[in-house]
């Protein structure tokens, strides 16, 4: 260590220093005179009387600004007083103080601020520079958590600590514990306006063909949208373009592409994506965290083909992924893809609802059933049995040759994808491209965040169940037709038997 004599006039500026600090760091002090029990006729009962001895009450004022974008990702700063600049400062407080919190908002994404122990919530808070204040009395000591409780917040690091002193009240102490309620989940009405927001798995761009690499340009918009999750059931949707999943990015090995991240103005949070076709920190997600209303954009290069996953990566990223922020971005190799008669594009994910498989209504996420990995529903192409209508089912002819580009967007689940009924001619197994595909296959096992992409003829007609063989997910909402149509072909399935014993 080096030392050097001390500057007198750098001493005095830290010593002022200091002291505003200590003054600042002094919670405001208000004192309240308690005249209420004063100016009664009759003394008030004992209890009280040692109440309002044993209590101070102060008013303390806490101002806290929700922020986007520093370290952590998400995080309260302190306002003011002493927690000027602090990182979620710990509040602190005496039981019986009345304690006010200011929530000022940072940006125009959704937050809030809560204290559970309390029964404190500012509500949303939506707007940028819009500021709720809260008012509540700590009637017991502890340390209190308050926090943000927009779905992934919290987890990203926006809370705090609320410390209060002292003893608890002579009400809280009395209070019996409050008996757990049974809680019955009731759904609110359906939206009425809700949208369908499937996407029809014929609905993906042409192959590349043959050509060179080029520069592409490609545009996405972030929709969130109460949507459509089964019939007379809705639920509130995050999606790329408006449908689930995202729309299929189509290009070939070598294209630069220069991609826009648009994130409509009426979003309450965030959106980004990270591509598993990029190459380069997040996939993406570092420079296209987009605020509402507002357009980011990066550019990169494809170094190799393959069948890519594409989603959302903004916190909580499991809750916008469950919520359809999800897609395919596919590759093609110098020289295009064989061709083959019809292609589809289905995706599998998992939907956390609080209300059980089949509440009519519209139903609300359930962080914490995410993180058990609890859902309610699983879905092909974001809605339940949404494939097997008429409008959306896969449709082909018999003697074709039939293409899916399946991906899984998850968050949780791995799909042992299988069609009942046919096999797989052959499987390009983790979607990749470079690798001769496995040919003759029942079942493909696809990881969330992963893709296949499966081939196989059609020799004979009817109704053919796209699944995943974990059989229960059938039962919520897993399924998929895919209808060939044709002449029979009896030397490959009858009913019936004619063939001598073996
Ligand atoms: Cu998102």
């Amino acid at each position: 260590m080096n030392n050097k004599p001390l500057n007198p006039n750098l001493v005095a500026v830290i010593l002022i220093g200091f002291t505003l600090l200590i003054v600042a760091a002094l919670p405001i002090h208000i004192q309240f005179v308690p005249n209420e029990a004063a100016a009664q006729d009759t003394p008030p009962p004992a209890s009280e009387v040692l109440l309002v001895a044993q209590v101070e009450k102060n008013v303390l004022e806490y101002t806290l600004k929700a922020v986007i974008g520093q370290t952590p990702p998400m995080a309260f700063i302190g306002i003011g007083g002493g927690i000027d600049g602090q990182v979620n400062p710990t509040l602190t407080a005496n039981v019986g103080d009345t304690v006010r919190i200011t929530v000022i908002n940072g940006d125009p994404v959704l937050h809030n601020l809560v204290i559970d122990e309390f029964q404190v919530t500012t509500g949303d808070i939506l707007q940028k520079d819009q500021s709720v204040t809260v008012e509540f009395t700590p009637d017991k000591p502890g340390n209190f958590a308050y926090y943000c409780a927009t779905p992934g917040h919290r987890e990203v690091g926006m809370w705090g600590t609320l410390t209060v002193t002292g003893e608890a009240l002579a009400e809280a102490q009395n209070a019996a514990a409050p008996a757990e309620a049974a809680m019955v989940p009731t759904a609110a009405p359906a939206i009425a306006d809700a949208v369908a927001i499937v996407r029809n798995p014929a609905d993906l761009p042409a192959p590349i063909g043959d050509r060179g690499p080029i520069d592409v340009r490609v545009d996405l918009n972030a929709v969130e949208a109460n949507g459509i999750l089964a019939d007379g059931t809705t639920y509130r949707y995050f999606t790329f373009d408006g449908q689930v999943p995202g729309p299929m990015i189509r290009i070939r090995v070598g294209d630069t592409v220069e991609l826009h991240i648009h994130n409509d103005t009426s979003s309450q949070l965030q959106h980004s994506i990270d591509l598993h076709a990029v190459t380069g920190p997040g996939g993406g997600a570092v420079y296209t965290q987009t605020n509402p209303g507002e357009e980011t954009t990066f550019t990169f290069k494809t170094l190799a083909p393959g069948v890519f996953v594409y989603h959302c990566a903004t916190p909580s990223v499991a809750h916008h992924i469950a919520s359809g922020m999800f897609g395919l971005i596919v590759v093609e190799p110098a020289g295009g893809l064989p061709p083959v008669d019809r292609e589809f594009y289905v995706m599998q994910s998992e939907v956390y609802t609080v209300e059980p498989y089949g509440t009519k209504g519209n139903l609300t996420f359930d962080h914490a059933a995410m993180l058990n990995e609890q859902p309610q529903y699983f879905v092909f192409n974001g809605a339940a049995n949404a494939l097997t209508t008429d409008e959306n089912a896969l449709h082909a002819k018999v003697g074709e040759t039939v293409r899916i580009f399946f991906g899984v967007g998850g968050p949780n689940f791995t799909s042992s994808f299988h069609v009942i009924g046919e096999m797989f001619d052959r499987v390009y197994n983790y979607g990749s491209l470079t690798t001769p595909p496995m040919t003759d296959v029942q079942t493909i096992l696809v990881p969330p965040g992963g893709a296949t992409m499966v081939e196989f003829k059609l020799e004979v007609p009817g109704r053919y169940i796209l699944v995943d063989h974990a059989l229960a997910r059938l039962e919520r909402g897993l399924a998929g037709y895919l209808f060939a149509e044709g002449d029979d072909n009896p030397t490959i399935f009858r009913e019936g038997g004619s063939a001598a014993s073996s």
